[in-house]
């Protein structure tokens, strides 16, 4: 109430959802416990030479054994919504038929906690950790493996449904596509660009008949989403060399799997330009209509905005037929510790075009944030200094677009804890909340009293 807060700058719209994320794999640990089967990123971080460190995913920030404590941390942020998503192997760990009960009470134990405190479940089905027995089946670019995932949300439905709020199906599928199968520097670490191309549709696909399923099986009150890493792309100049560069990355990062989501088509121009690998006969009669299934909200993950030019790239990329066409700029100006650019714009710009392009679908902003080494001082006290900066900026930018009619139902801080950081292990530091990887010791950062703070207000304070 600014009223209460009168040096609230940014006031934000009354039922404003303010939330943060975690995904299964980067902090439950707990992999070998209850019944639960490597997923995809087991095997690759087990692989010498893929993740940074040699770290895996083993033990992380203990959240299996710790959900008490991060929910209460939760509550004294105030947080009003909190996105996590379920381990597939932990409640199905072979991929296909029955559930392993011990994982999915887990996150019935989950859920009841939340609740109590008073925070809604967010959950997402699939951030990333795909049974590696369905990878040694074919993995995504295998048709099979979206009816697999079809059953799998039944079964979660089944044992979740009563108790929450809001299902995302995939969490950004280009990074499980592109970075799994064409750069190979995610899961399962190939690079093959006709099958990140094949991936790709088994996603929206997968996606489709997931949606269908939780429809028929959820309350008409639950709320069904997808979340895409949509990438904000901007061309180096005016020439039609880089327009066309910006197109090409354009149907490749966003259009691939937004097309085919709300209008039921494949990007002509993508068909085109992809032309030399594959002719799309992986697409069947009706998949389009399938993965169209009407959702309720989409969620949008930005971190940084992406500039390119006509030239090219270095192969491996995760750019399927874009290598000899599309050069990646460097923006200038600061940036994080992952080397991404700071540019709160490019979430407006973002956030803009989808009120154009999209005006009837209401958005959400299911994870932003920034990885920034932190320090303690003698006290014991961390302070990031540029990750309140950071997310500030970004916050600023997302008030900006609501006051110019977009419709922002939320805001998903990535993330509550410190966690494994995929390619870069424990290296880089997302949290509001440092974790002592040795001790499991959580210490809530600057940034942490800030968020709270914000929340408390509902809106930026000056
Ligand atoms: C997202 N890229 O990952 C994920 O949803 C989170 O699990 C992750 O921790 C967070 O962002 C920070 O990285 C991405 O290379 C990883 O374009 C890589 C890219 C984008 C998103």
């Amino acid at each position: 109430d600014a009223r209460l807060h009168p040096t609230t700058e940014l006031t934000f719209p009354a039922g404003f959802r303010w939330g943060t994320a975690t995904a299964a794999y980067q902090i439950e640990g707990a992999a070998g416990e209850d019944g639960r089967t490597p997923s995809i990123w087991d095997t690759f971080s087990r692989t010498p030479g893929k993740v940074r460190n040699g770290d895996t995913g083993d033990i992380a920030a203990d959240h299996y054994h710790r959900l008490r404590e991060d929910v209460a941390l939760m509550r004294d942020l105030g947080v009003t919504d909190y996105r996590f998503s379920v381990s597939w192997p932990r409640v199905q760990p072979t991929g296909r038929g029955p559930g392993e009960q011990k994982g999915l009470d887990f996150y019935r134990r989950l859920t009841d906690e939340l609740r109590e405190a008073g925070i809604r479940p967010v959950a997402t089905l699939y951030h990333w950790d795909l049974p590696q027995e369905l990878e040694d089946a074919g993995g995504w670019p295998h048709r099979d493996t979206a009816e697999r995932f079809a059953e799998y949300a039944a079964l979660v439905a089944g044992a979740l449904g009563d108790r929450v709020a809001m299902w995302t199906t995939l969490n950004e599928p280009w990074c499980a596509a592109f970075l799994g199968y064409a750069s190979g520097v995610h899961a399962p670490g190939r690079t093959d660009p006709v099958a990140a191309l094949r991936a790709a549709h088994h996603l929206n696909l997968a996606h489709g008949r997931a949606v269908r399923v939780l429809r028929a099986a959820l309350p008409a009150s639950a709320e069904i989403s997808l979340t895409l890493n949509l990438h904000a792309v901007r061309a180096l100049s005016d020439s039609e060399a880089d327009r066309d560069a910006a197109r090409r990355i354009d149907a490749l990062g966003n259009r691939v799997f937004l097309d085919p989501v709300f209008h039921g088509r494949l990007p002509a121009d993508l068909v085109e330009d992809t032309a030399a690998l594959t002719d799309w006969s992986f697409v069947r009669d009706g998949d389009l209509e399938v993965a169209a299934t009407p959702i309720d909200s989409l969620g949008i993950n930005y971190y940084s905005p992406t500039v390119v030019a006509a030239g090219t790239s270095a192969s491996p990329s995760p750019w399927p037929g874009a290598d000899r066409h599309v050069r990646f700029v460097p923006a200038p100006g600061p940036r994080t510790a992952m080397d991404w650019p700071v540019d709160a714009q490019g979430l407006y710009e973002l956030l803009t075009r989808l009120r154009d392009e999209l005006p009837e679908v209401p958005l959400v902003i299911t994870e932003n944030g920034a990885a920034y080494d932190d320090y303690a001082d003698p006290s014991g006290d961390v302070h990031d200094p540029e990750r309140v900066a950071y997310l500030h900026a970004h916050l600023a930018a997302v008030h900006r677009a609501l006051a110019d009619g977009v419709d922002v139902r939320g805001y998903f801080l990535w993330s509550l804890l410190d966690n494994f950081e995929w390619a870069y292990g424990y290296g880089k530091r997302f949290g509001i909340v440092h974790v002592d990887f040795a001790s499991q010791r959580r210490t809530p950062k600057d940034s942490a009293r800030w968020y709270a703070d914000v929340i408390a207000r509902g809106g930026l304070p000056q």
